[in-house]
């Protein structure tokens, strides 16, 4: 399978209803989020408006659970009418809620999920760590001969997210190619990262800190990894 074209896909299936169905049947990738949304097609198929009007009560508990089990809904939401698939929202409203909710949707759908090992917490704190580093750090960056020098700094919750997710991104620079380092200050972490041939400086210069900080093609497998106990950190 592709490294995850499937974010995008999640959210055109959803829009796009019974195109998507058609398109999730012919996707190979059973065991992948693209099965899981063909269970989900199926199941809205199969089971008609009833049941799915009992998986949008838990969707909209943020439960995400695949099963209608026993609902806690209050029963007053919208009628059955308002859950069609042309109808229903798609928007989680929150980035981070949005991430987490995916997450817990693909390990609800792959009855091999290990739930002894499955932390969302970890997941959580590291989406809380993006948006600290994102958002929230100063970067100065420096043009140096060959090489982009940036500072990176911040206090408090942000110089935590700093040196926890920098020096981790350069390992991932490294992986796939690029000349990356990182050196601690007191309050964050320079990150310095040499130009070559397929990244010149030019391009580092345009790129700046955030630009070189979503390189790499495995950072939603890692939230996936991370849910599901496989490591504390990137
Ligand atoms: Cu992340």
């Amino acid at each position: 399978m592709p490294t995850f074209p499937w974010k995008t896909t999640l959210a055109a299936t959803a829009v796009l209803g019974s195109t998507a169905f058609v398109f999730a049947q012919a996707s190979p990738g059973m065991n992948g989020p693209m099965g899981m949304h063909r269970q989900m097609m199926s199941g809205q198929m199969a089971q008609g408006a009833g049941d799915m009007s009992q998986m949008h009560k838990h969707m909209m508990q943020g439960k995400g659970g695949m099963a209608p089990e026993t609902s806690q809904g209050t029963g007053k939401g919208m009628p059955d009418s308002m859950h069609g698939a042309s109808g229903a929202p798609t928007m989680p409203g929150q980035d981070a809620f949005g991430a987490i909710q995916e997450v817990v949707r693909i390990l609800s759908a792959n009855p091999a999920t290990d739930w002894s090992k499955v932390n969302i917490t970890a997941l959580r704190d590291h989406l809380i760590d993006m948006n600290e580093v994102t958002l929230h750090a100063a970067a100065s960056e420096h043009i140096l001969d060959d090489s982009i020098e940036i500072m990176v700094t911040g206090e408090g919750r942000t110089l935590a997210a700093i040196k926890r997710m920098v020096p981790a991104h350069v390992k991932e620079l490294n992986d796939i190619g690029w000349k990356a380092e990182t050196d601690e200050l007191p309050n964050g972490v320079k990150l310095t990262v040499n130009a070559s041939e397929s990244t010149p400086l030019a391009k580092l210069k345009a790129l700046g800190f955030m630009g070189i900080m979503v390189q790499g093609a495995h950072h939603q497998a890692h939230h996936l990894m991370m849910a599901k106990g496989g490591f504390a950190e990137h």
